[in-house]
């Protein structure tokens, strides 16, 4: 099994040079479809897995702007088209200064089985730019917004392709977006979602990638007959999947007592309270500001140019970015009594991390199942953008903490083995079989 595994990953090495991120996310489904594959001949005869991996489409275009002294400048927009076997392509843009051909990829990779676990019809698609939104001012970004989207609208549809938000990319880019594809299209349709409230958004989209990721953990803690209340909870990043994952959290009765940014992160012992936590989205959304600033306001620790995995926590919500937690945080994270893992963010944890989880034995939730909240409440928003109708907050609500039940029981029924539950299998071939197989329905396509 190794020998096939790693023969098939040196072609994919190969065939894409550079991309590490995309190879790694490869390496993690190849590690747990292979053996499904080589019982069940369908699968490789019509060459699943090696089509799997190759996108569909990739876009790449330039996007030049003018900043706000009157110079040029110029950057480099993305739309990777990966796999539409169960929808129009569907999935995030980010906006951030490390993109670049590897990271798409392997975010679009990802989306694929993620959207599929989510129960909804949605393929899956990532783009974005290597712009950097931070110290722009709102009419730079919306320079940029427009001149992303004047190539952009020409590929994406309601019914071909359905961006939305990532890193760096929130309610104003996506009113910037959404306002410069009605302008040249002349049509108003849910051609991207986390829309405002008011021109065709979905109540708790903005909080359920959060929400979803806190309901996944409560899943998995039920596993073990326990719950989140009083528990005490790391959470990385500060924007808004860490933002709602800390709400989410103290509705359940448990304590989030970290959040970070790119610079370092904040201790606060005593939990990050209502108040507390409406500052940071006034600090984040509004003024755009440092975390630093909430242990300036409530004197508390700050730690500059680290990651929060070395504080004592019974639970870890690792909300940033990839690869943001290692095999020492992993070891440090296991030492200190954490019992489990709920991935915010898309790939946080480095395979040698997840080793040290699986072996310890204790709750890890791949990212692909525990954030497919957000997605999935994307999906919900296209629903009802097709039917012109809002639901309540409570109907979505409902309908996402059942989505992530049932992508927890799917987890379950892939990944169980013993007593033990190997949630990274789970989710991998729960996502996989359903999308090999309209692969299979669909032909040679
Ligand atoms: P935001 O832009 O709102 O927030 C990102 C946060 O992470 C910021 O605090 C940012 O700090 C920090 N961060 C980003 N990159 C780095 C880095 N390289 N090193 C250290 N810190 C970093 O993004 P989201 O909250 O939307 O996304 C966070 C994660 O969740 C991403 O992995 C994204 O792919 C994933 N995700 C998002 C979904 C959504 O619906 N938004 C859905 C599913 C997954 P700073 O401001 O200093 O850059
Ligand atoms: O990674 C993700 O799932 C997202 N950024 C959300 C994608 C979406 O289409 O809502």
């Amino acid at each position: 099994m190794q020998n096939k595994i790693k023969a098939f990953m040196e072609k994919v090495i190969q065939k894409n040079p550079g991309e590490k991120e995309f190879h790694q996310a490869v390496q993690e489904v190849v590690e747990s479809v292979m053996p499904f594959i080589e019982k069940n001949p369908k699968y490789q005869d019509a060459k699943i897995l090696e089509r799997i991996v190759e996108p569909e489409r990739v876009l790449m275009f330039r996007v030049p702007w003018q900043d706000d002294k009157g110079g040029v400048q110029v950057h480099r927009g993305f739309r990777i088209e990966m796999n539409s076997a169960l929808g129009p392509y569907k999935g995030g843009l980010r906006f951030h200064p490390s993109v670049y051909l590897g990271i798409l990829k392997f975010l679009a990779f990802e989306q694929v089985f993620k959207n599929s676990l989510t129960t909804l019809p949605m393929g899956g698609g990532k783009g974005g730019s290597d712009f950097d939104p931070k110290g722009k001012s709102d009419n730079e970004v919306m320079r940029f917004c427009q001149s992303f989207m004047t190539e952009l609208q020409r590929h994406i549809g309601p019914d071909t392709d359905v961006p939305a938000g990532d890193i760096g990319v929130g309610g104003r880019e996506i009113g910037y977006l959404f306002g410069q594809y009605k302008r040249i299209r002349n049509e108003f349709t849910g051609v991207l979602t986390g829309k405002g409230l008011s021109w065709g958004g979905s109540l708790i989209r903005p909080e359920a990638t959060g929400y979803g990721c806190v309901y996944f953990a409560q899943e998995m803690l039920k596993t073990r007959g326990d719950s989140l209340k009083g528990k005490v909870c790391a959470v990385s990043g500060s924007g808004n999947v860490a933002q709602y994952t800390v709400e989410k959290l103290l509705h359940l009765g448990a304590k989030s007592v970290t959040l970070s940014d790119s610079s370092g992160y904040i201790y606060d012992p005593d939990g990050i309270s209502e108040q507390k936590l409406e500052f940071v989205m006034e600090l984040k959304n509004v003024k755009r500001g440092r975390i630093k600033e909430y242990a300036a306001k409530y004197s508390c620790k700050y730690v500059e140019g680290r990651w929060p995995w070395e504080v004592k926590c019974d639970c870890a919500f690792p909300s940033a970015t990839q690869n943001e937690i290692h095999e020492s945080d992993a070891n440090q994270l296991v030492k200190n009594g954490c019992m489990l893992v709920a991935e915010g963010a898309n790939m946080p944890t480095l395979p040698e991390a997840i080793k040290v989880f699986q072996q310890a034995k204790i709750l890890y939730g791949p990212g692909k199942a525990s954030n497919a909240g957000g997605v999935a409440t994307s999906g919900l928003e296209m629903s009802q953008n097709s039917q012109r109708l809002s639901w309540t907050k409570e109907e979505v609500d409902e309908k996402l903490r059942q989505i992530m039940i049932k992508i927890h029981d799917v987890c379950v029924k892939h990944g169980k083995k013993g007593t033990f539950i190997n949630y990274v299998d789970g989710a991998n071939l729960a996502g996989f079989i359903k999308v090999a197989d309209a692969m299979l329905d669909q032909g040679l396509v």
